[in-house]
């Protein structure tokens, strides 16, 4: 089987992660990087032995596209629509990191672009691929808990996110682009589309522009209420960072996931308990360990669509529905009103 080739476009933070990710997965190979500071770029080229390193996309894709069989784009949101862009140009499969724009407007297009020029469009939406998030769906599935009726799903923290990542900071919507993308794409991984929502934002913490806590109620279309609430702002007795906590209530038991991925899923016969650790890669950071963990399993779900046409789960239409909650949240917060899809 021929290694399928791909390019980076940035090399920050999460580029170490998502390379790293590669590198477990055969059959994929990084071939060339781009990054606006060739240094940092040289850098991760030198720790994942990539030969070609370019501080000019148009350069690195005039060379390398007729060999390249998708890119793969870890930049900041504000250059996802200019570089996803490019790769329709070049009639190339692209990935791209979360959240996938701006604007609503600005990811509509983005679909639009791709689909138009029959190009593959996937977002890196890892969270919905950790190991406990997956064991709850299978739970779910199952049929267990019955008809649900409620959910909570909960990500709440004083992490400081900042230093890792500062612009964060920097943005005027933070936690519901930021986290937001990831816990209402949850929502719907779990419980289905919604039907309405309603939103209250806060900013605590003085030093960031963007607000920090939000609170989503959901009605999915299958009656299902389903609260979203987030926060980097909370000081627990238990930090939870990254983890993502969940709730479910339905007419026959309920199923808690809670801290380090315990899962208890309670009927009238009993509670049964389970554990769904993350798979501890030698290069995961223990601190994002059940994120980096997840990195592989949505990578390998986008590598098995882009060599066999399987249908990813995070492709950019499918992720559209997920940007379509994260700006309809601010809606609602701005409007303090309830939005109906
Ligand atoms: O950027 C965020 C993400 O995708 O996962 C956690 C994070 O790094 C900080 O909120």
């Amino acid at each position: 089987m021929k290694n399928l080739k791909f390019a980076v476009f940035g090399t920050g933070f999460w580029s170490f992660y998502q390379l790293s990710g590669w590198q477990e997965l055969k059959g994929v190979e990084p071939i060339a990087l781009y990054n606006r500071t060739r240094s940092r770029a040289e850098e991760i080229a030198r720790t994942f032995n990539v030969p070609h390193v370019y501080d000019d996309p148009e350069e690195l894709l005039q060379k390398h596209a007729a060999e390249l069989a998708f890119i793969d784009i870890i930049t900041d949101v504000d250059t996802h629509a200019l570089f996803t862009q490019k790769a329709v140009e070049y009639g190339l499969p692209v990935i791209c990191q979360k959240p996938m724009a701006p604007t609503l407007e600005t990811a509509r297009q983005m679909v639009a672009a791709c689909k138009n020029a029959g190009v593959k469009f996937y977002i890196h939406e890892n969270f919905r691929w950790q190991a406990p998030i997956r064991k709850v769906k299978s739970i779910l599935k199952s049929g267990v808990l019955g008809k649900v009726f409620r959910a909570r799903v909960t990500f709440i923290s004083a992490f400081p996110v900042f230093q890792n990542q500062p612009f964060l900071a920097e943005l005027e919507e933070f936690i519901l682009t930021d986290i937001g993308s990831h816990i209402l794409d949850i929502c719907r991984f779990l419980f289905g589309e919604a039907q309405s929502l309603y939103c209250q934002i806060n900013r605590v913490n003085p030093s960031i522009k963007g607000e920090d806590v939000a609170n989503v109620l959901l009605r999915m279309q299958n009656g299902i209420s389903c609260f979203a609430e987030m926060s980097y702002a909370s000081i627990l007795e238990k930090e939870a960072f990254p983890q993502t906590l969940v709730q479910v209530e339905g007419e026959l038991g309920s199923l808690v996931l809670s801290h380090d991925f315990q899962i208890k899923v309670t009927t009238r016969q009993g509670t049964t308990a389970y554990s769904a650790e993350p798979k501890m890669y030698s290069w995961v950071d223990p601190a994002y360990a059940v994120v980096h963990s997840s990195i592989v399993d949505c990578n390998r779900n986008i590598l098995e669509d882009l060599r066999d046409n399987t249908t990813a789960e995070t492709t950019g239409e499918d992720n559209f529905e997920t940007v379509r909650l994260v700006h309809a949240a601010y809606e609602s917060a701005r409007q303090n009103k309830v939005i109906n899809f």
